[in-house]
């Protein structure tokens, strides 16, 4: 009984060693540069904007885009290059693929 008592403890040590150790599964993705909107937004579907943009539209503005100052700044082709960057953010109203 006494040895089954250590057993668990120790596996649940080293349960939380491990997890302290991993990345959260809900940590969101470092910033990186999209190729095109199509990429972009399979992971963030609305688009990626800087705090404050408005959606330069005629019609329904987008607002739910992803705020996300440094991760727009890799995908606004600004005078800023990433590797890889492209000018996501064509009508230059802040918002990197905006889409509702
Ligand atoms: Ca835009």
């Amino acid at each position: 009984m006494r040895l089954k008592k250590l057993l668990i403890g120790s596996l649940a040590a080293s349960a939380v060693v491990l997890s302290g150790t991993a990345v959260p599964a809900s940590a969101a993705p470092a910033p990186k540069s999209y190729k095109n909107c199509t990429e972009l937004n399979k992971v963030y579907p609305h688009g990626v904007g800087r705090k404050g943009a408005k959606d330069k539209t005629t019609g329904k503005r987008v607002t739910n885009f992803r705020v996300d100052n440094t991760l727009y700044g890799y995908n606004d082709g600004g005078a800023v290059r990433h590797r890889g960057e492209y000018d996501l953010d064509r009508d230059n109203d802040g918002i990197a693929c905006e889409k509702r």
